[in-house]
């Protein structure tokens, strides 16, 4: 045995929390108690005795990060947090799924102090901790201190349950893991054997070890003790050997029995999901040495040892207050770059690194990003990306920077794989580690990743996903290539800012606002060339805007709105109707959610009352009739493309310049 040291103290803190588990759903009336109880002693285990953390400051740049992917029972996180007096208490625990409480029903990042990531979509918090694992290793690699980088080196403890272990994110994360050989993760699989529907095998037989082995991780088993309870003794030798870092992340495979040890509820789905009822309630705490009667019972003694953590948290900061003194005197140079990654970006400096094009050239709006993002990677340690096995059709490769490997954390190129699902909430790791994270693949393949997509904006992530092929403009690759859908679906979703650039210098706007607002966000890009048809200068300021006039006249007739590749046909057209006395002004709109939040009076200026509007984009129209309102129309695309030539493909849809004029001509 290493340096375990639990007593009954412990035992008592352990009792009293899966009793305030039990009564924590019972008296809301819904919720998990089941797995919050089992979990108990694991958690406390980590909290008390492994985990670096310091209560009185959650967001110690020196702590380890612990993520619960088995977010329903965020119980089994609150109880800790209380324990170990984080600000988080005894009443907040008794408003559990209460409105504005700070006890929701999942862990919210940003809402509830020491909670690392928002967690509830299952699978999700374990690639979520290999995106953590990975900005660890990239950080201390970069800072590159023999003597200091322990100093910014954290283990990942990460809790997943059966639910995270099945879904497709967990694999594809953890194959990358495993792949990148991240031995400062620890991944504790709670198997049960117990979901919603009953036993796991209904629908789940395989060997999670045996896979885990073959993605190259170490794997411990911890059996269960005969009473049904989890082994707390083996489970610390476990974790203690995992923190050895022999060079591959750790799975260790932990069995418990939900709900242990309620008389009848214990190893049943039930206790999964429902409140387990009085009289259980009672006659657990009855098991638990508890008074049964006796509501959020505190153990004042056991409260008492548990707080110590407290001590040991702080005399932890100190010491590393001290070292990191030392490191700025000893070594200033990879000092500034620990520096370097507590700031913010230099928005002076992007913006003096930013490229520019002349009007008139021809340049594909994925390459500009390219452009940008080679310009600017070189510029802060703060960009990292790469792209889902794409990275030279997304312009996500960064020339002379190396590969993000085992034998390289320092590399800037980081290769996803394709696994789109795991790149989106490993970008949201990385994110939430203090990075300035981007992410590519095709448009279309952004159905894949939708999950994470959401939860970089449910937690305002200043995440960027680079989405290029953004239309049928890429062609030959057909239908199930070509977004149609895609780019409404995603403006849906609240807090996130889709960018549609017209050209190069929207595209490099489009990059400095999203850098400027650390906003998430999606950049729509062309696979083909796209004529430059705006100055620098003006598209910067005209995409911090949303929309903005490209070409005006004083009393338009019509205005032509269009976003990204359609720009330029919206100009063309333009141009034709100016020869037919039908004066237009034209709008590019690359972004809905920012025109959306403008002024009424400068939305007024672009789409002025009583001028009809006809919107122009190649993908569905229905968002587009908030914009034109009864009196435009919308030209876009509500059909599945087809593999073909772009212009051939763009005839037979129906989607030309020619329609433009046309819907121009009945309307003016
Ligand atoms: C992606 C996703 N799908 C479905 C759910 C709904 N759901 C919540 S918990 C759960 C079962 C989880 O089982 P397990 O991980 O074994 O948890 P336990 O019952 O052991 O607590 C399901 C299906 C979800 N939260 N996330
Ligand atoms: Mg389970």
């Amino acid at each position: 045995m290493t340096s375990f040291a639990w007593d009954t103290l412990d035992d008592r803190a352990v009792a009293m929390t899966r009793a305030l588990a039990a009564d924590a759903v019972q008296k809301v009336g819904n919720g998990h108690p089941g797995t919050a109880m089992s979990l108990a002693p694991c958690a406390y285990l980590i909290f008390q005795k492994h985990l670096r953390h310091d209560p009185s400051d959650p967001n110690w740049r020196g702590r380890d990060r612990f993520v619960l992917s088995v977010g329903h029972s965020s119980l089994t996180l609150y109880l800790q947090l209380f324990l170990s007096g984080y600000p988080l208490s005894l009443d907040d625990l008794k408003s559990f799924r209460t409105a504005h409480s700070q006890t929701p029903a999942h862990p919210e990042f940003g809402h509830t102090q020491g909670v690392e990531t928002t967690t509830g979509p299952l699978g999700q918090g374990i690639a979520n901790a290999v995106g953590f694992a990975m900005a660890a290793k990239y950080q201390s690699a970069t800072i590159n201190s023999e003597k200091f980088a322990d100093l910014i080196d954290p283990t990942i403890y990460c809790l997943a349950g059966d639910g995270c272990l099945q879904e497709g994110v967990s694999a594809e994360a953890s194959s990358l893991a495993g792949h990148l050989k991240l031995d400062n993760l620890i991944l504790i699989y709670d198997d049960n054997k117990i979901s919603i529907d009953g036993a796991t095998k209904l629908s789940f037989s395989e060997s999670v070890s045996d896979r885990y082995k073959s993605y190259g991780w170490n794997v411990i088993e911890v059996p269960k003790k005969s009473d049904g309870d989890l082994d707390v003794n083996s489970l610390d030798s476990a974790i203690a050997q995992a923190k050895k870092r022999n060079g591959k992340p750790t799975l260790i495979r932990m069995e418990t029995t939900i709900a242990w040890p309620a008389p009848n509820a214990q190893n049943t789905e039930k206790a999964h999901g429902s409140a387990l009822g009085e009289a259980e309630v009672a006659a657990t705490k009855e098991i638990l040495g508890l008074n049964p009667n006796e509501h959020f019972q505190i153990d004042q003694d056991a409260l008492d040892k548990a707080r110590q953590v407290a001590n040991r948290g702080a005399e932890m900061h100190q010491t590393w207050n001290q070292r990191l003194d030392l490191w700025k005197s000893q070594e200033p140079e990879s000092f500034a770059m620990f520096d370097h990654f507590s700031s913010s970006l230099d928005l002076e400096k992007v913006l003096a690194t930013l490229p520019t094009w002349e009007l008139g050239k021809k340049v594909a709006t994925r390459k500009a990003s390219g452009a940008v993002l080679n310009a600017l990677v070189p510029t802060t340690q703060l960009l990292l990306g790469g792209s889902a096995d794409l990275s030279e059709s997304n312009g996500t490769l960064i020339s002379k920077a190396g590969s993000f490997s085992s034998e390289n954390y320092a590399g800037r190129n980081v290769h996803f794989g394709i696994r789109e699902h795991a790149m989106g909430a490993i970008l949201n790791g990385l994110a939430l580690f203090g990075l300035r994270p981007y992410g590519g693949t095709f448009l279309v393949f952004s159905d894949y990743m939708r999950g994470a997509v959401r939860l970089s904006a449910l937690m305002n992530l200043p995440v960027t996903y680079v989405w290029t092929h953004d239309s049928i403009g890429l062609g030959e690759d057909g239908p199930t290539h070509q977004p149609i859908e895609h780019l409404s679906a995603l403006r849906l979703i609240p807090n996130f800012a889709i960018i549609r650039p017209a050209d190069a210098n929207e595209t490099v706007a489009a990059w400095y606002e999203t850098l400027r607002r650390g906003c998430p966000s999606g950049l729509a890009l062309s696979r083909q060339d796209l004529p430059v048809v705006v100055e620098a200068k003006t598209a910067l300021s005209g995409v911090s805007k949303g929309a903005y006039l490209i070409q005006s006249v004083a009393n338009p007739k019509i205005v032509l709105l269009a976003t990204g590749s359609e720009v330029s046909m919206a100009l063309e057209a333009c141009a034709e109707l100016a020869k037919l006395k039908i004066e237009a002004n034209v709008v590019s709109m690359p972004c809905t959610s920012w025109f959306d939040e403008q002024p009424e009076q400068y939305r007024q200026q672009i789409l002025p009352f009583g001028v009809p509007v006809i919107a122009i984009e190649a993908g569905a129209t229905a968002l587009w009739y908030k914009y034109v309102g009864s009196s435009g129309c919308v030209i876009g695309i509500d059909q599945f493309g087809a593999s073909a030539a772009p212009d051939v493909l763009a005839e037979d849809l129906g989607f030309t310049v020619d329609a433009i004029i046309k819907a121009a001509k009945e309307l003016a």
